[in-house]
């Protein structure tokens, strides 16, 4: 049986990466970080699942305590597990909030990427084991050409976005030094319903949910025209897997190749949901009214805004459909925002059921 270690398990990438690859026959180790509550909620399913199934059948998801800052403790689980391929998606994966936190980003993101890294060498695994790195489309930052490929230049924009440039290099520069099978996926924008509730299109469709059932009145945003190339999580969680089963070690843009402003995203969740918007005013006035009611149902607030933006996402997921065979256009913009409306009015529905049982 194939083993392998998810650093960053507990997150949304990491739930469906988990799942598939249970699915595909994998022993799943994953590290999750000690925490005052439960942060096993994306996963909880797959071990209880095995509970139910057959108490005396072999595990297939197994949960270590780790941290990518603690470097002892990932020599020692990466000992004990001798992993066949590792996929470090662990991070503190906010933008905006890297800013205020930008030493421990760096040391998270950047540094606890060399920290795996280096274990792997330390343990001479550098020829058994494949490493795959998740970066980001936010190493391009400020627009440099449109579409963005594996060949663009970087101009990260975020103190994330500049540990991530980190983790991308020290993952090349293992590659050419060491002949390690490690490799970057630059993944652009993916969403999901499992996706972090202060993420902008998780927070537009648990907002529609609210405003729909009542129990919010508007929902404030910052810059509305940043556009993103957003794409379906668990449609890019296969590109990470497939790039691990590549014959060489290459890196790859994993995106859609369209293109949508914040604007668009709200305008079709809440129609999704039965309402229609029209947008009045520019910049900070930008106000979205409901064409029913009258009411103003979103402002912008630049609490929201970030020091440096990054204005303009697009991906050209070519060299992954060629060489991997991976289709780009599985979920389109329209289904995502769809899968994520339909998911968040069923669940402040329940929400609300258990708020009113317990008033
Ligand atoms: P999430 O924020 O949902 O999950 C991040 C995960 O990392 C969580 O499991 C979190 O644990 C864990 N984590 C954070 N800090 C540490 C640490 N110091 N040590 C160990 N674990 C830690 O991110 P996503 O699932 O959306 O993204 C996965 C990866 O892909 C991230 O590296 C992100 O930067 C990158 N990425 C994401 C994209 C996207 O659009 N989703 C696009 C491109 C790249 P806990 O649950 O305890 O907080
Ligand atoms: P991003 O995602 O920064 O692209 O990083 P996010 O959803 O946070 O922002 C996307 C765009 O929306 C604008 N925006 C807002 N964003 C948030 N969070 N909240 C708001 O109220 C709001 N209003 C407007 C932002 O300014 C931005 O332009 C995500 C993360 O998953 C990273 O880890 C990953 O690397 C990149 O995607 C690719």
């Amino acid at each position: 049986m194939r083993k392998a270690i998810i650093t960053g398990i507990t997150g949304q990438d990491g739930s469906y990466l988990a799942e598939f690859l249970i699915e595909k026959g994998y022993e799943v180790h994953g590290i999750i970080r000690r925490s005052s509550s439960f942060n096993t909620s994306r996963i909880e399913h797959l071990y209880i699942e095995e509970l139910l199934k057959d108490m005396h059948s072999e595990r297939k998801i197994h949960l270590h305590y780790g941290d990518m800052t603690d470097s002892t403790n990932l020599i020692r689980l990466i000992r004990e597990i001798k992993p066949d391929e590792i996929y470090n998606l662990a991070a503190m994966s906010h933008v905006k909030v890297s800013f205020e936190v930008p030493e421990y980003t760096a040391d998270a993101d950047g540094l606890g990427t060399l920290r795996l890294l280096e274990a792997v060498r330390f343990l001479g695994y550098e020829k058994t084991t494949r490493i795959y790195q998740a970066s980001t489309s936010e190493l391009f930052g400020k627009v440099q050409e449109i579409p963005q490929t594996e060949n663009t230049p970087f101009y990260p924009r975020s103190p994330y976005g500049v540990a991530k440039l980190y983790g991308y290099w020290i993952t090349r520069n293992y590659r050419e030094a060491y002949g390690m099978f490690a490799v970057n996926g630059i993944l652009f924008n993916h969403e999901s319903e499992r996706r972090g509730e202060t993420f902008v299109t998780r927070k537009i469709t648990l907002a529609v949910a609210r405003i729909m059932k009542g129990t919010q009145e508007k929902l404030y945003l910052g810059n509305l025209s940043a556009q993103r190339d957003w794409g379906y999580a668990k449609d890019y969680v296969q590109c990470m897997w497939l790039m691990l089963q590549h014959e060489v070690p290459e890196d790859f843009v994993i995106a859609t190749g369209e293109m949508h402003t914040v604007r668009e995203f709200v305008t079709l969740a809440f129609k999704e949901a039965g309402l229609e918007l029209r947008w009045e005013g520019i910049g900070k006035e930008e106000k979205g009214i409901c064409q029913k009611t009258g009411k103003v149902v979103v402002e912008v607030d630049p609490r929201y805004y970030r020091p440096t933006e990054v204005e303009q996402l697009l991906g050209d997921p070519t060299k992954a459909r060629n060489l991997l065979g991976w289709n780009p256009r599985q979920t389109s913009f329209e289904k995502l925002v769809s899968l994520m409306v339909a998911h968040d009015i069923d669940l402040v529905k329940h929400e609300e059921r258990i708020r009113r049982e317990y008033d």
